[in-house]
């Protein structure tokens, strides 16, 4: 039982630390703020995986939120698109970066506006059976960035 006496110490030390978890550490992490009415948001960060083994993150919900997507923009065809993703791999002692043109978070419906400074909870599920929470600032950011985040705009 000793396995399972490590992963609960884990499991609380990791809801108490939302940063640096042992597994997965997230790094300039932020939503640029998107006009009173917009119906997505985005979001960017960047993601280490402090672990030797691959980790996948399976799904992000937020209470802020109706729905939360992970996104890759791509060029198909000469259009940019975005593609749903059923999951965001990191890969072992490496790291993923969402930005903008690339992987993100797509985040659909807010419950209201969100504006520079309001802070955003996504809770991530992983593939390892673990949860993390991180809390995420909304930041005010350029009119052209601002359409990339509402996925208008091509690779950046
Ligand atoms: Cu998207």
């Amino acid at each position: 039982m000793k396995t399972l006496s490590i992963s609960l110490l884990l499991s609380l030390f990791l809801s108490f630390n939302a940063n640096a978890t042992g597994s997965l550490e997230f790094l300039n992490a932020r939503i640029p703020e998107a006009p009173p009415g917009a119906g997505v948001m985005a979001g960017y960060m960047e993601i280490s995986n402090t672990t030797s083994k691959n980790i996948d993150i399976i799904s992000v919900n937020s209470q802020s939120f109706k729905m939360v997507e992970m996104h890759q923009s791509k060029e198909v065809d000469g259009f940019a698109k975005m593609l749903p993703q059923k999951k965001l791999s990191i890969p072992a002692n490496g790291k993923l970066i969402l930005k903008s043109g690339s992987y993100h978070l797509m985040l659909i419906k807010p419950e209201k506006w969100f504006k520079h400074g309001d802070l955003i909870k996504l809770n991530f599920t992983l593939s390892n059976d673990t949860k993390i929470s991180l809390d995420v600032n909304i930041k005010k950011t350029s009119s052209r960035a601002m359409k990339c985040a509402a996925g208008k705009c091509g690779g950046m």
